[in-house]
């Protein structure tokens, strides 16, 4: 019910809707929509209310749920059903128990601040309150495992074009990082839980430090890491991000699904890429070696070329890159 209302104040935010009519339309007493309004004033939705001319919406709290989001929405089923927290562990690690209890494709897990989130090789991530966009989302596609790295590369295009949208323009760090004036203002971890051939389900969480302020990032990582707030001088509205970017990846994912060379997706990663063409520092496990950048092919993999010349395609999970001089 507390819903509706909120529809229905949302569909009038240059008029007062009168309780009477609320009354009507929804087939309750006048003193449960009170009722009702009150609890949307606690979550921070400012209601102006005047007797006899009844209820509008001034404004709307800056908080990620369902409720929020949909307002700019486009897609068919992502983010279609969202679990919103205050506050988790690592949305990471509830979207696997959420995808192991069987939820459809396209569920989003998503939440305000995270304790314990994760990067990669168990990395830790600062996810602080109202700040950024800290979700999962959970994927069923029907490939090989082998193939599951370049969800990554369809995440990472997603997060450009979202960014973009809102006027900034990023670049994207291959395999999983999105940079901003040298440092990272995202980065994405994708797990899977799979059988030999097949793919039960696909984790890709998604950090994004949008609103984040110089003293959220702590020593340690503030030669890395900045947030589009920080580099734009603007705060930035976080449920058209979230939305944009729910849209932009259900419609690269599903090129990836029907193409899987995903043209659509290598092509943005290439075009804004951070590192293509440039000197970089090739991480293994048990090597550095200096190297050019030169390509991603279609299997998503860094094309790169040493200094005697020979080439190597590069996978996502073997290896870091570096700039030579720092992080890009
Ligand atoms: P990564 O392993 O590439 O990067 C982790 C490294 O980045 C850390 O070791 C630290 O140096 C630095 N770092 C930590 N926090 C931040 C930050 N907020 N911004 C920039 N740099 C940082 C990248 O891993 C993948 C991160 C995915 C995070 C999402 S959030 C939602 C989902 N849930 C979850 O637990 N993880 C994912």
């Amino acid at each position: 019910m507390k819903e509706k209302i909120l529809q229905l104040l949302k569909s009038n935010t240059t008029d007062f809707i009168s309780g009477e009519k609320i009354s009507n339309k929804l087939g309750v007493s006048r003193a449960t929509i009170w009722k009702y309004i009150n609890s949307l004033k606690k979550e921070g939705y400012t209601i102006e209310s005047v007797s006899r001319k009844g209820y509008k919406l001034l404004s709307s709290p800056d908080i990620l749920n369902y409720e929020e989001l949909k307002t700019h929405l486009t897609s068919k089923y992502m983010g279609r059903n969202v679990f919103y927290y205050d506050t988790i562990g690592s949305t990471n690690t509830k979207a696997k128990e959420l995808a192991a209890n069987g939820v459809p494709e396209g569920t989003v897990v998503i939440s305000e601040e995270q304790t314990s989130g994760r990067g990669r090789l168990g990395r830790a991530w600062i996810s602080p309150k109202y700040k950024g966009v800290w979700m999962s989302i959970v994927l069923r596609p029907d490939i090989d495992p082998m193939n599951v790295a370049k969800i990554t590369q369809v995440g990472a295009a997603a997060v450009y074009n979202a960014i973009k949208s809102l006027g900034i323009d990023t670049s994207i760090k291959w395999p999983n990082d999105i940079i901003l004036n040298h440092k990272k203002v995202c980065g994405i971890l994708t797990e899977m839980n799979a059988e030999i051939n097949k793919i039960n389900y696909v984790i890709m969480g998604i950090g994004i430090n949008v609103n984040l302020d110089k003293e959220d990032i702590l020593d340690d990582i503030n030669s890395v890491a900045t947030s589009l707030k920080i580099e734009s001088n603007n705060s930035i509205d976080r449920k058209k991000l979230v939305s944009s970017l729910l849209n932009n990846f259900e419609a690269l994912y599903e090129d990836f699904l029907d193409n899987p060379k995903m043209k659509k997706t290598i092509d943005i990663c290439k075009v804004h890429s951070a590192i293509i063409g440039k000197e970089i520092r090739v991480i293994k496990r048990d090597s550095t070696l200096n190297a050019k950048a030169i390509d991603i092919n279609e299997d998503g993999k860094l094309v790169v070329q040493y200094k005697d010349g020979s080439k190597e395609a590069l996978f996502s999970g073997e290896v870091s890159v570096r700039g030579l001089m720092g992080y890009v």
